[in-house]
């Protein structure tokens, strides 16, 4: 009984929406559906499965093991979850599509609170305006995050020559905005991933979004230990931050932190009050502009009264 049990685990490697892929401890995958009304499985969870019946080739999920860490987003109305687990994740934007520094940012804070660490992945620096893009992101180096530039599908060679070092070993989260080249990237650091980029899907005119679901492919081959893996997901357009608290938000945005030790007033809002280190150092240059709007556009929706 209890071999038979040891045989029931497995890795959540897709979600589609009622029911999740799992991949057994065997390497087959099955699909599984929650026990409950809801699923509440994300990609990256490990779970016990049981079959549904003899033969059906289904399970269903009898328990997610602690997570160490999950990523998710979260607006007034709902929860989205990127995945569980991970050991980075990769903040991907290109010169083409331009990046918003309010999703950038809110990513980025999103990441931060999971403890998951962060690098932004600047890709098409093929594209004219690459040298604007770059300077866009000066906020972020200035943070200590790692800005790494590619050209995923014009250089590939020189682009996966920069990211193998990093994805070896580990489990690697890719989220941006549609279209920037995240499945672009699976399929250069995955050759037999088959991911649908870009055109394909206006070929075949099925939307904006390429990627419609989350997806876990393994890079390197089974007994490799540590395996490395990606996780490709689908483009995401906004990123609420409802499950954070205001209070939190200067340990979130370490820059404001800093410079708020400075201010005259210990709960300076950064808003009106003299003696603002914060508001000094934009002035001064020494703090984007962008990273200030960010925080007082998240203190006034934190600091609202939740349902
Ligand atoms: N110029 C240029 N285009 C690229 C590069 N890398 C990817 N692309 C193009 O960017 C487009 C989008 O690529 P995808 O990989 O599908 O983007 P995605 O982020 O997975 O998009 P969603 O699945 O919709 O979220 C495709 O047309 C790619 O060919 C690059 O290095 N340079
Ligand atoms: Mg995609
Ligand atoms: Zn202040």
């Amino acid at each position: 009984m209890a071999a038979a049990d040891a045989h029931r685990t497995g890795l959540v490697v897709a979600g589609h929406g009622r029911h999740v892929l799992v991949e057994a401890a065997s390497g087959e995958r099955l699909i599984c559906h929650p026990r409950g009304k809801r699923n509440e499985c994300v990609v990256g969870d490990r779970v016990d499965w049981s079959p549904t019946a003899p033969g059906s080739g289904e399970g269903v999920i009898a328990s997610i093991d602690p997570r160490r860490n999950l990523l998710h987003r979260e607006d007034a109305w709902r929860s989205k979850a990127f995945a569980a687990n991970v050991d980075q994740v990769w903040l991907l934007v290109a010169v083409e599509p331009p990046f918003s520094d309010v999703q950038l940012g809110r990513a980025l804070i999103a990441a931060t609170a999971a403890g998951i660490p962060a690098t932004i992945l600047l890709n098409k620096v093929d594209l004219p305006g690459a040298a604007m893009t770059r300077a866009r992101l000066a906020p972020y180096r200035a943070l200590g995050i790692d800005v790494l530039e590619v050209a995923l599908r014009r250089q590939p060679e020189a682009s996966l020559a920069i990211l193998a070092p990093r994805l070896k070993g580990r489990i690697t989260l890719v989220i941006g905005p549609s279209g920037v080249g995240k499945s672009s990237l699976v399929n250069l650091a995955v050759p037999d991933a088959g991911a649908q980029v870009g055109e394909i899907s206006r070929a075949l005119n099925a939307g904006r979004h390429t990627t419609t679901a989350t997806q876990w492919y393994w890079i390197d081959a089974p007994g490799t230990d540590p395996r490395a893996a990606l996780i490709d997901t689908p483009g995401f357009q906004s990123f609420g931050l409802q499950h954070l608290a205001v209070r939190d938000l200067t340990h979130w945005m370490p820059d404001i932190g800093a410079h708020s030790a400075g201010c005259r007033f210990k709960d300076c809002s950064h808003d009106r009050e003299p003696g603002c280190a914060v508001r000094a150092a934009v002035e001064a240059g020494e703090l984007a502009a962008s990273r200030l709007q960010l925080f007082q556009a998240l203190r006034s929706e934190l600091g609202q009264t939740r349902y």
